[in-house]
C-alpha cells in the first residue's frame, strides 16, 4: 500500500510532499482543488477540521496536522533523516522550531490570509487591522527563525524538514521577501532536488 497525500497548489501540503520525496518511496496525490471540497463529508471523514494537508498512511489511517504528519513520516523512515536521530540535542532543536513554525508562524500566516476569521467586527478597517498586525507577526516569527540558524540551515550545513517548513511559510509572507536571510534559506532548500520538485509541483514562487 502506498501513502496518499491530499494536497492543493500553494498550500501547506508542500512540505509533506517534500518529505515524501526525501523518503523516496512511491506515493499518490489527490488534489483538493476547491476550498469548498474541504467542507464535503468525504473530506471531513479524513480530517474533521477540514484542512489540508492530510496523509493517508499505508494502513489506511488518515493523519492531519502538518507537524504530526512529518513526525509520523520521520518515525517510519529514519533513514531519510528528515530530522536528526531520536535522543539527540540536534533533534530537540529541530523539533522545537518545527513546533514554533507549526503553531505560531503558521498561525500568523493564517491570520494574514484569512483576517476576517480573526475579528468579530465585519468592518473593512477591522479586517485590515488584523492583516496589518499579522504581517508584523509573520515577519517577527520568521526573523526569530533566521536568527536561530547556525549556518545556511537551522543546524548549520545540515538540512532538516524544519528548514523546508520555514521556507514554505516565508513564501506566504510578502513582506519577508525583503529579508535576505529568508531569501538565502529559500535558495538553500531549493538546492535539494527533492525539495525543489515538491516546491515546483505546488507552484510556489521562485
Ligand atoms: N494546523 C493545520 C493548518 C492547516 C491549514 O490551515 N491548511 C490550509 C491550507 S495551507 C487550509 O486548509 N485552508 C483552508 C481553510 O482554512 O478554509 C496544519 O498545520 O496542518
Amino acid at each position: 500500500m502506498t501513502m496518499t497525500l491530499y494536497w492543493r497548489a500553494g498550500s501547506g501540503s508542500m512540505v509533506v510532499e517534500a518529505a515524501l520525496r526525501m523518503i523516496g518511496q512511491p506515493f499518490t496525490r489527490v488534489e483538493v482543488a476547491a476550498k469548498s471540497d474541504q467542507r464535503q463529508a468525504a473530506f471531513l471523514a479524513l480530517n474533521p477540521t477540514g484542512r489540508i494537508p492530510v496523509l493517508v498512511l499505508p494502513e489506511q489511517q488518515p493523519v492531519f496536522e502538518t507537524m504530526a504528519i512529518l513526525l509520523a513520516l520521520d518515525e517510519r523512515h529514519p533513514q531519510a533523516a528528515l530530522l536528526p536521530a531520536s535522543g539527540t540535542a540536534e533533534r530537540a532543536t529541530a523539533v522545537q522550531w518545527l513546533a514554533f513554525l507549526a503553531t505560531q508562524a503558521y498561525g500568523s500566516a493564517l491570520r494574514y490570509w484569512y483576517p476576517q476569521r480573526h475579528t468579530s467586527d465585519p468592518a473593512e478597517a477591522a479586517i485590515a487591522a488584523v492583516k496589518r498586525q499579522s504581517a508584523i507577526d509573520m515577519r517577527r516569527d520568521l526573523g526569530l527563525y533566521c536568527a536561530a540558524m547556525q549556518g545556511k540551515f537551522l543546524l548549520g550545513d545540515r538540512l532538516t524538514i524544519t528548514d523546508v517548513y520555514a521556507a514554505m511559510i516565508g513564501d506566504w509572507e510578502e513582506p519577508a521577501f525583503t529579508d535576505a536571510r529568508l531569501a538565502a534559506l529559500r535558495e538553500a532548500v531549493l538546492g535539494v532536488d527533492t525539495v525543489r520538485a515538491a516546491w515546483e509541483s505546488h507552484q510556489f514562487s521562485r
